[in-house]
């Protein structure tokens, strides 16, 4: 069969995809575990030469495998929507195990990052936001996603889940070509917050991920989030905050550099990250998207759960103002959460989860508390908090004027 794209880059033909596949496989079991496993990935339509890759894992392995009959388990399907919103779930599960149906439709678009520079960049994106829609389902479920490359699209795309188990979080079996669709299904054994992102092969991996190809799995246990002595925690609010850094081209006058079509910047895009100094560092795909219009909102009493994911690049978030009362920093529900925190980390390639009560009104800024990354590349998120203040907790007791001796 020959397939037609409309893309001027070189891609990894099907063909090497279940070539190389053998080799991943011998290389997992002559390795005793090393990882991961890497090769020397060479087709003779790469870009930059021959590099090292990520090897895709063969759908073969999977051939001889005995079926698993869920027949009997009910299905219900999952309306993903935007960050920094939620789908509707359920904290503590009802019923038994679900298999939780999902839909991923992939958009290659023009996204405007910066409107002051006039910063722009072909976003990848899953249901086109950048980061892709937050997925919700309980520990023991399982989440079957149908993964949709548009015949508009010009490039090749897969998704791994983090939250997953077995062929590279399932990238070596969602491979899918410019209109074809894949439906995966994955065993949520993990509770927590995890990362999904694309992951192609060789450089298309960083590529794909540093165009905003990424989102984030929130497992939760059946029984709902608990603290360390097992009493439950409930949220009465929750907000998907998807940090993306972006390395965007810059021309010889200092300015950004614009194209025609998704994919035009690869070569320039990989010079840029190269370098590893982000050009943006953002919540939700551009500068301000969580504040002004987009803040956030919340109200004194109320809970919020926190989600914050991070594909690529390690981040410190900070609630100026507030805090983590509980935090499960690694992303897993597993383990009793970290109490008091002023600061966090997220790995990454990793996504956790804070939780704070706001108690006083006014404006908070959500940060990474590198505040160079914060202020000058753009990770700045607002929470509006309204209701009434406690001079309890804090009073200005004289106002600024005149200093006296
Ligand atoms: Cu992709």
């Amino acid at each position: 069969m020959t397939k037609v794209f409309n893309s001027p880059l070189p891609l990894p033909s099907r063909r090497d995809v279940l070539k190389y596949a053998g080799l991943a496989g011998a290389a997992t079991m002559v390795g005793g575990g090393a990882s991961p496993v890497q090769a020397k990935y060479k087709h003779a339509r790469a870009a930059v030469g021959r590099k090292h890759a990520l090897l895709p894992v063969a759908e073969s392995t999977t051939v001889d495998a005995p079926e698993v009959d869920l027949s009997h388990l009910p299905r219900v399907k999952q309306e993903l929507v935007a960050p920094p919103f939620a789908p509707v779930h359920e904290q503590v599960a009802t019923g038994g195990p679900k298999i939780v149906e999902v839909r991923l439709e992939i958009e290659e678009k023009l996204m405007v990052v910066d409107e002051d520079t006039g910063a722009e960049v072909w976003a990848l994106t899953y249901g086109g936001s950048v980061p892709g829609p937050l997925i919700v389902c309980h520990e023991g479920d399982y989440v079957e996603v149908t993964l949709v490359n548009p015949a508009s699209s010009a490039l090749e795309h897969n998704v791994d889940f983090h939250s997953s188990t077995g062929a590279l979080g399932g990238g070596g079996l969602t491979h899918v070509y410019p209109g074809e669709q894949v439906v995966l299904r994955w065993k949520a054994t993990k509770p927590g917050t995890f990362v999904y992102h694309c992951a192609p092969g060789g450089e298309m991996i960083p590529y794909h991920i540093c165009h905003g190809m990424n989102g984030a799995v929130m497992v939760l246990p059946r029984d709902g989030l608990k603290d360390a002595e097992g009493n439950p925690l409930r949220y009465d609010d929750i907000v998907y905050i998807g940090e993306q850094d972006y390395y965007l081209p810059i021309d010889e006058d200092g300015n950004y550099k614009t194209y025609e079509f998704a994919g035009e910047d690869y070569t320039d895009s990989l010079d840029a990250m190269r370098g590893l100094i982000p050009s943006h560092v953002v919540f939700n795909g551009a500068v301000g998207a969580l504040t002004g219009e987009g803040a956030l909102k919340s109200k004194v009493g109320d809970t919020v759960l926190m989600v914050h994911t991070q594909a690529n690049r390690d981040s410190r978030p900070h609630l100026i103002g507030g805090h983590a009362d509980y935090l499960w920093e690694g992303g897993s529900f597993s383990d009793p959460p970290m109490t008091g925190f002023e600061t966090w980390f997220i790995r990454g390639g990793a996504a956790g989860a804070a939780l704070y009560t706001f108690k006083q009104p006014g404006v908070y800024a959500y940060v990474t508390h590198n505040l160079i990354e914060a202020v000058l590349l753009g990770a700045t998120a607002h929470f509006v908090v309204e209701g009434q203040w406690d001079n309890d907790l804090m009073a200005q007791i004289s106002e600024p004027g005149p200093i006296s001796i």
